[in-house]
């Protein structure tokens, strides 16, 4: 039981999640790893979505709106601490929900499927009872795609990705968008849009602007998205980091 007063509230509530996900084999083991190494970034950024983060939500809810063929990746940090808001943002865009891992293993796909199932999700891509099909330039199996989905998309959403997946898909001509709250890793770098945020926060407000911008037109979609740049958003990313050090 964590207190709502507590001013680590929302912190400790995730972390609550990590570790029933852990428990319940929805979790990579390195997934723990993982959301530490998020936690300790949150921290540099306050804890809150930046305006910087803001822009970069902005840009990937306009490339969302304008893609013929979304998918949304998940794997098993994003299904312990976002599944109903993944499975709310895929009803909203029409777009795929794939389950994609890293640390690939028939029963995490089992667990994953349920908490998606459960959260509403009634298509789910990606699950073994398909024929996946092989990104290049990847070692079996965590380049393993669905057919109809990651494979012929023109837009992904990655939350939390690996730096080589999110290399090889963006080589294979697709538009990736990453969340990650570190912004010199490799997925931030590479990706085509970088939502430098914690899951938590950012896929509610990607869902906001997503509702805000669906019936604006396609040139004022497109002129949001000529207006990005991401290695420029990283970099202001950064500026918040060391400000939160200079401020302190
Ligand atoms: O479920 P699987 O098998 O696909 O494995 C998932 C993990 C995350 C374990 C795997 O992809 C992995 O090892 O990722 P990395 O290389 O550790 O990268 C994870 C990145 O996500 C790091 O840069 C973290 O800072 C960032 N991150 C962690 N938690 C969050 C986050 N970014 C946004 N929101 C978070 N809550």
């Amino acid at each position: 039981m964590i207190p709502e007063d507590h001013p680590r509230y929302q912190s400790l509530l995730s972390r609550e999640k990590i570790v029933d996900a852990y428990k319940s084999g929805i979790l990579a083991d390195a997934g723990m790893i993982a959301h530490g190494r998020g936690e300790a970034f949150d921290y540099l950024i306050g804890e809150k979505t930046t305006a910087t983060a803001r822009k970069s939500i902005k840009t990937a809810a306009a490339v969302l709106l304008l893609a013929k063929n979304p998918v949304i990746s998940v794997n098993g940090n994003t299904a312990a601490l976002v599944s109903s808001e993944i499975v709310e943002m895929a009803g909203i865009l029409n777009a795929k929900i794939e389950i994609n891992l890293f640390y690939r293993t028939e029963e995490r796909i089992k667990a994953i499927l349920k908490v998606l199932n459960r959260a509403g999700a009634k298509e789910v891509l990606g699950t073994e009872n398909e024929d996946l099909k092989h990104i290049e330039g990847l070692n079996h199996p965590r380049g393993d795609v669905s057919s109809e989905g990651i494979y012929k998309a023109d837009v992904i959403m990655v939350p939390l990705e690996d730096g080589d997946r999110t290399e090889a898909l963006v080589k294979s001509g697709k538009l990736v968008i990453a969340v990650d709250l570190n912004p010199l890793s490799r997925t931030a770098m590479t990706a085509s849009i970088t939502i430098v945020d914690n899951i938590t926060r950012s896929i509610p407000c990607l869902i906001e602007n997503v509702l805000k911008l669906k019936n604006r037109d396609r040139k004022e979609l497109k002129k949001i998205i000529n207006n990005f740049n991401n290695v420029n958003n990283l970099k202001d990313s950064l500026r918040v980091m060391l400000n939160s050090i200079n401020e302190f």
